[in-house]
């Protein structure tokens, strides 16, 4: 499984490529004689170029959707210390693990380890729980609260671009 930040970097690598490549393909096309008023000259491109952009393209659109779709982290029980059901979250690129298993009706502790500088990752929120705190950058910031019904109940950052899942059971 790759970490986030490993996936970000290759992906951000492959646009720079794909886009390095088209842009230098382009410099070494050799303009056609265009119409001495005209404003506008065809480049031709060669379709293998096309092609190839076009394919580049839709991997990693492809590569992207799938990341946002399908790929779930594994879910992770809370471990009950004290009668408090306790679990650290990485935040990094997202949260790690992004879905946490606790039980009903016990006080639950998250731990909240921010460990990403970006701005995205400052809040935490769990709306379903009225809570909205700040991550400190390089700490570790517990969250504490009791489910009193079972079922999924979401947390995200500030603008609820990142996700996480807290699954309540019997
Ligand atoms: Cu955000």
């Amino acid at each position: 499984m790759f970490s986030k930040k490993t996936l970000w970097g290759s992906l951000a690598g492959l646009g720079l490529l794909l886009g390095t490549t088209s842009s230098a393909a382009l410099a070494a096309m050799p303009t056609s004689s265009a119409a001495p008023n005209s404003q506008f000259r065809s480049v031709e491109q060669p379709l293998a170029l096309k092609v190839g952009v076009a394919i580049g393209g839709l991997a990693l659109i492809g590569v992207e959707l799938w990341w946002f779709l399908f790929s779930k982290s594994p879910a992770q029980k809370a471990e009950a210390h004290q009668g408090i059901q306790e679990l650290t979250i990485t935040v990094d690129g997202g949260y790690q693990p992004s879905r946490v298993v606790v039980k009903v009706g016990q006080p639950v502790r998250l731990n909240f380890w921010r460990n990403d500088p970006s701005s995205c990752l400052e809040k935490v929120l769990l709306p379903d729980f009225q809570i909205a705190s700040d991550l400190a950058l390089n700490h570790v910031t517990p969250i504490e609260f009791t489910p009193l019904k079972s079922g999924e109940y979401q947390f995200t950052c500030g603008m609820n671009m990142f996700r996480g899942i807290v699954e309540v059971q019997d």
